[in-house]
């Protein structure tokens, strides 16, 4: 309690710190000129189309089984946590397997950890030895075979690649990773900022198309106006190697130009449960939520309990009806398996799609704004209703002059009486069994 409280506190003082500053950062502004290639527009509507996609988070901390913070949490020396890097050998690690477990939850993409905090590159990285290559006996270029397996799958593949490093002594130690042994004299930014430009330019010439890359760790400076991560002359970068590729910062204030989506960190857009979106406007770009199934946890966590089928399907209903996809995390055990508890609700989530589906892929946020009763999704001319929570027989609907031609029960396609009242109509919703998310489906002329 006392250190989620601390964690409460910390995290209020550096988003008050955020909000004074953001506007003396040496960063680009809104008014910076970038403007998105049409393959790049046309992306992000693919994007949203998507609406569901994995997240993964695997590293050497999946050996510890404590979550990835596990170097900072616990203050180990880098060099000797480095030495995990000895037993990481994945034995049951199989690319196209753990598509075909994210497939069947429904998801369209996945985005996976290249590299974390910690320093560990998942990849064939020529710009240092702390590589899944070089630093380990499974010698298998795991970012190679998952987009191999992509590629085959019809399956989007996404990077997460950490601006902050817990490991390196060239990068400028910030607000974490300040026990891990480093001599924080040696920090050398022109030497940290090349080394990450030559790692994006690995990513995003030797894997193929890469749908975003997934930027984290920014808000480690976030106490000093003057830090410049340079997000600029980045951005250009991957947008000149990959012009669709989407590029998104998860540093918890609103977009900065060059940025293709806006993530939320534990939340829904417009949320702030979980205390880090204060300064988070909903911007017009397409947005991104991301969760976790394991409470509490991104990577691989042997004592976490996890969230079950109607918790995600809640948050994925939850997303789609705030224009937003869902991004759901799994983080895999080092063996390279995933926890069956994970395959199960994955399957289960998925089983739910194959009936509803179509009220969530190709749709966004209906014009019906999120409610204590739920949320709506849009499609052409259908609006979905998502009765997360039912709290009357009748519902009313602000659909304006809209004509409605009819409303069913999504489920069995069973007609639903309703009548136009001012503004809009009301529909008598019909007895049913309790359900996670019981969806009315009101079709316009
Ligand atoms: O990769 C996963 C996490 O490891 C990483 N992002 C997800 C996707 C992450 N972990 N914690 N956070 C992000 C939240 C950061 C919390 C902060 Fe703070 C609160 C940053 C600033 C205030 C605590 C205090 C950490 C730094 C200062």
């Amino acid at each position: 309690m006392k250190k989620l409280l601390t964690l409460f506190l910390c995290a209020g003082l550096v988003s008050s710190i955020y909000a004074q500053n953001q506007e003396k950062y040496r960063l680009p502004g809104p008014d910076s000129g970038y403007v998105p290639s049409v393959s790049n527009l046309q992306a992000r509507e693919k994007f949203q189309d998507m609406k569901f996609g994995i997240f993964v988070h695997w590293g050497l901390y999946s050996i510890m089984g404590q979550g990835e913070w596990v170097l900072h949490n616990r203050n180990i020396n880098a060099q000797e946590y480095a030495l995990l890097a000895n037993c990481f050998n994945p034995i049951h690690f199989d690319a196209e397997e753990w598509v075909d477990i994210f497939k069947s939850s429904g998801a369209r993409y996945m985005t996976v950890t290249t590299r974390h905090h910690d320093s560990f590159s998942l990849f064939d990285s020529k710009v240092t030895e702390y590589d899944v290559m070089e630093a380990t006996p499974f010698k298998r270029d795991v970012m190679k075979e998952l987009s191999e397996a992509c590629a085959k799958k019809d399956f989007k593949l996404h990077f997460y690649y950490s601006h902050l490093d817990w490991t390196r002594e060239d990068y400028p130690i910030g607000w974490t990773g300040r026990g891990t042994g480093r001599d924080g004299s040696k920090a050398d930014w022109d030497s940290y900022y090349q080394f990450m430009n030559d790692q994006l330019t690995e990513l995003l010439t030797n894997y193929g198309p890469v749908g975003s890359i997934w930027f984290d760790g920014y808000w480690d400076h976030a106490d000093k106006p003057d830090f410049d991560w340079h997000l600029e002359e980045q951005y250009a970068l991957v947008h000149r190697l990959q012009p669709a590729c989407l590029i998104g910062n998860n540093h918890h204030v609103k977009p900065y130009a060059g940025e293709d989506f806006q993530m939320f960190e534990r939340d829904l857009p417009g949320q702030n449960e979980a205390g880090l979106s204060a300064n988070s406007v909903v911007s017009q770009l397409p947005l991104e939520s991301c969760i976790t199934l394991s409470v509490g946890s991104w990577g691989y966590n042997m004592t976490n309990a996890f969230h079950d089928r109607d918790y995600v399907i809640g948050q994925l209903v939850g997303a789609a009806g705030r224009n937003a996809n869902l991004l759901l995390n799994v983080g895999p055990r080092a063996d390279g398996s995933i926890p069956a508890e994970v395959v199960k609700v994955l399957g289960e989530v998925g089983r739910w799609l194959e009936i509803y589906g179509d009220s969530i892929f190709g749709t966004r946020g209906g014009f019906v704004a999120p409610h204590s009763w739920g949320v709506t999704t849009q499609k052409d001319h259908r609006l979905f209703v998502h009765l997360l929570k039912q709290e009357d027989d009748c519902l009313y609907l602000p659909v304006g002059d809209r004509k409605v031609k009819s409303v069913k029960v999504m489920a069995d396609d069973a007609h639903v009486h309703f009548t136009k009242v001012g503004g809009g109509i009301l529909i008598q919703v019909p007895e049913h069994e309790k359900t996670v998310d019981y969806i009315l489906e009101v079709t316009f002329r």
